[in-house]
């Protein structure tokens, strides 16, 4: 027999013991794009706490969509073998690779979830929290809130490490850089994405994952954003590496 407030005590309850469980982490990523969701997987692999907050409904930010939503990526030659460490299936094309998307998707999420890192949906990141110059944790709130427009005062998590991997409008580096003023890039600030250069875009975002001020690194296309690097369109190659590499500096660090 199913009682009903049962149903909705197993659920709350859950829910808020996985909500407490974070409170406190190593690394606390800010969305669940490629680039996040690679870099919550290889994180929680290597023995870190790791929670990830997305603000819509679904997780993996804007792999679903393909290229002009024909439901396909491209990942090149460099990154084949993170397609490999995923199980996902592929065609060559010329000299790329051609995966669905939601197959991508797919298994992207289910190796974060296998491997420890916790996931948290509609959830927003609306601040961050700053001691002695450093990022030290995230201001959250729910994403229905924040749609509403309602007056809700948010929650925080504390993390030793934060990522944004918030993609195009890269919140958190902007939220960081009105608060404190001074990025670690050139020019001091966000520089803004570049117009399309395919080539170029995938090389620059792996150098631009990076520790852009103390205690915050930034992957994916937000680590493009920043830098004032083109954009590449449906290639997902150097999202994933990104996501590998944001990891593997943190992991090292800690
Ligand atoms: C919580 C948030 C917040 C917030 C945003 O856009 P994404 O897919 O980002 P990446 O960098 O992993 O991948 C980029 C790729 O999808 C892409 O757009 C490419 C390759 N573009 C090339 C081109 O030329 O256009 O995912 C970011 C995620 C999304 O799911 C957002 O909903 C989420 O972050 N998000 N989550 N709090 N404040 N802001």
């Amino acid at each position: 027999m199913i009682e009903e407030t049962e149903v909705s005590r197993a659920i709350v309850e859950e829910a808020v013991g996985d909500f407490l469980d974070c409170l406190n982490v190593d690394v606390a990523i800010a969305g669940g794009g490629p680039s996040g969701l690679v870099a919550a997987r290889y994180l929680a692999e290597a023995g870190v706490k790791v929670a990830l907050y997305e603000r819509k409904l679904s997780l993996g930010g804007g792999m679903w969509g393909g290229g002009m939503m024909y439901p396909k990526i491209v990942v090149q030659e460099e990154a084949k073998g993170v397609l490999d460490d995923y199980d996902i299936k592929y065609r060559k094309s010329g000299k790329q690779y051609v995966a669905s998307s939601i197959e991508s998707v797919a298994k992207l999420v289910s190796k974060a979830i296998d491997s420890g890192a916790n996931l948290f949906n509609c959830i927003s990141i609306e601040d961050v929290m700053i001691r002695k110059k450093r990022v030290c944790g995230f201001v959250l709130n729910w994403s229905a809130v924040e749609s509403t427009g309602l007056h809700v005062d948010p929650l925080a998590v504390k993390s030793k490490y934060c990522v944004d991997a918030t993609g195009h409008p890269l919140e958190v580096c902007a939220i960081v850089c009105d608060k404190v003023g001074k990025l670690n890039t050139p020019s001091g600030g966000i520089m803004g994405e570049g117009s399309m250069w395919a080539e170029l875009s995938e090389k620059l975002v792996v150098e631009n994952t990076s520790e852009v001020y103390p205690g915050l690194y930034v992957s994916g296309m937000a680590a493009n954003a920043v830098y004032g690097s083109p954009r590449m369109g449906p290639i997902f190659g150097g999202m994933l590496l990104s996501g590998k590499k944001v990891a593997q500096l943190i992991a090292e660090k800690l």
